[in-house]
């Protein structure tokens, strides 16, 4: 059954402190680095999304022993090297991620193995992580699509130069890289999300980085550590933009993840004019994070575009509905990437923005958004792509009508208590 939701409300404006779940792509590589390490890993502030329960059950199906303690999540692995040769299938859901990152990891486990995902997943691309992993050795059966089965091999190490600013394919190779004979270089255009380097440090691995190139080197035996999981700042980036939208708004984020390579789409508010204040900042060691203060100012069309966009590409979504609430064209280029997510979010969010009344334009590799625009109510669909019904939700801030939201259940691939927040902010908003 398909969840539609009918959201509206009465000139609403934001207002609060709130606290987003973990982020998604950090709690992914605790399990993973907690499932290839030998020993014990405790993880707090997990997310709780679907995508990241995917990877726990696929550790779970290897061997790997994954458990809950209150909120923190407590992995004991015997090592990668110890892992069973799973009975069924594993079956990463919706998650790129998880099937990305497993196809590096399961290369250089010694258990043979299918991965599996759901439909969305199994139309996305994936020669580009098992091209550079068959370079390697890597012994994966399949075609460009899911399934793929995998058999574990010895793999010898490569120097890799990314044809596209991709974390996942990063992560992916230095994974195989850890166990795999020599040194492995991965090369970067642009520089994407760097968690998996910093978490493989946490966990006791040598990482060398210079200029855009990450080198590991194989045989390094990893140690169960404990990983703190800072908010995310993507499901951030919906409450931020609503703040920056709508007068009279002020929000608060606690504990959200300041990564650098993560962190454009603060840099995005602040050019196009909105207030954003970093009031404190920790966690220098492992992953930064703080606490950010986000209110309304009138806002600007800017061009985003080049090195910024591995920064925010999965923000792109809300930043396009923040983009018709400012004065002038707002271009986003180099962003051909949005057409391989979940859906292809460049024509997604140009169909569903169109329906609501906004000026946007689609090119190849972003969009062209004129504004500022009265956005009335409308029949909006999610795709089943969380960013995008969650845009779909965020934009019934601007509408005088109510926006109804076709399939609503995949917000909670990455924020489960989306609506909750949503609600909370715009009642603090009534009471001020
Ligand atoms: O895991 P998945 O489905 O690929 O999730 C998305 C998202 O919007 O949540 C992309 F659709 O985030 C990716 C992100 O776009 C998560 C990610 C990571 O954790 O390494 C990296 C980015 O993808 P890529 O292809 O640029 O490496």
């Amino acid at each position: 059954m398909v969840e539609t939701k009918t959201v509206k409300f009465d000139k609403p404006v934001v207002n609060g402190s709130v606290k987003v779940p973990g982020d998604k792509s950090i709690s992914h590589r605790a399990i993973m680095l907690g499932s290839i390490a030998e020993g014990r890993t405790v993880i707090k502030g997990f997310l709780d999304g679907e995508d990241c329960l995917r990877t726990i059950e696929i550790f779970k199906r290897l061997g790997v022993f994954i458990d809950r303690i209150g909120t923190d999540v407590v992995v004991e692995s015997p090592g990668i090297r110890n892992w069973k040769t799973p009975t069924e299938e594993l079956y990463a859901g919706n998650s790129g991620t998880t099937a990305r990152l497993m196809l590096g990891i399961l290369s250089s486990s010694t258990v043979t193995s299918t991965l599996t995902g759901d439909e969305s997943l199994s139309k996305r691309p994936m020669k580009r992580v098992t091209i550079p992993l068959q370079s390697m050795g890597a012994s994966i059966s399949g075609g460009e699509y899911l399934p793929l089965t995998i058999s574990g091999s010895m793999l010898k190490g490569i120097d890799y130069t990314m044809p596209v600013a991709s974390a996942q394919v990063k992560s992916a190779i230095l994974f195989a890289g850890l166990g795999a004979d020599g040194k492995t270089s991965v090369r970067e255009t642009a520089v994407s999300r760097d968690h998996t380097e910093r978490m493989l440090k946490q966990f006791g691995a040598t990482v060398e980085q210079d200029k855009g190139t990450v080198s590991i080197q194989g045989g390094q035996v990893l140690k169960g550590t404990n990983v703190t999981v800072p908010g995310d700042i993507s499901s951030a980036a919906f409450f931020m933009a609503a703040a920056a939208m709508i007068e009279g708004s002020e929000v608060e984020f606690v504990d959200v993840g300041l990564n650098p390579t993560r962190t454009g789409i603060i840099e995005v508010l602040r050019k196009m004019g909105a207030k954003v204040e970093i009031v404190e900042q920790n966690g220098e060691i492992g992953e930064p994070y703080g606490i950010v203060k986000v209110s309304h100012a009138p806002l600007k069309g800017i061009e985003i575009s080049g090195d910024i966009i591995p920064t925010l590409i999965d923000e792109i979504p809300i930043i396009a509905l923040l983009a018709t609430q400012a004065k002038g064209t707002t271009i986003i280029k180099d962003a051909e990437e949005l057409r391989v997510k979940e859906t292809d979010r460049i024509a997604a969010v140009t169909e569903e923005l169109t329906k609501l009344g906004a000026d946007v334009e689609a090119t190849e590799d972003g969009m062209i958004i004129k504004g500022p625009t009265v956005l009335s109510g409308a029949e909006l669909k999610s795709y089943g792509d969380h960013r995008i019904g969650m845009m779909a939700a965020i934009a019934a801030l601007l509408t005088d009508g109510p926006v109804q939201v076709e399939d609503t259940s995949c917000i909670a691939i990455s924020y489960p208590n989306f609506f909750d927040h949503l609600t909370k902010l715009v009642l603090n908003g009534d009471q001020e």
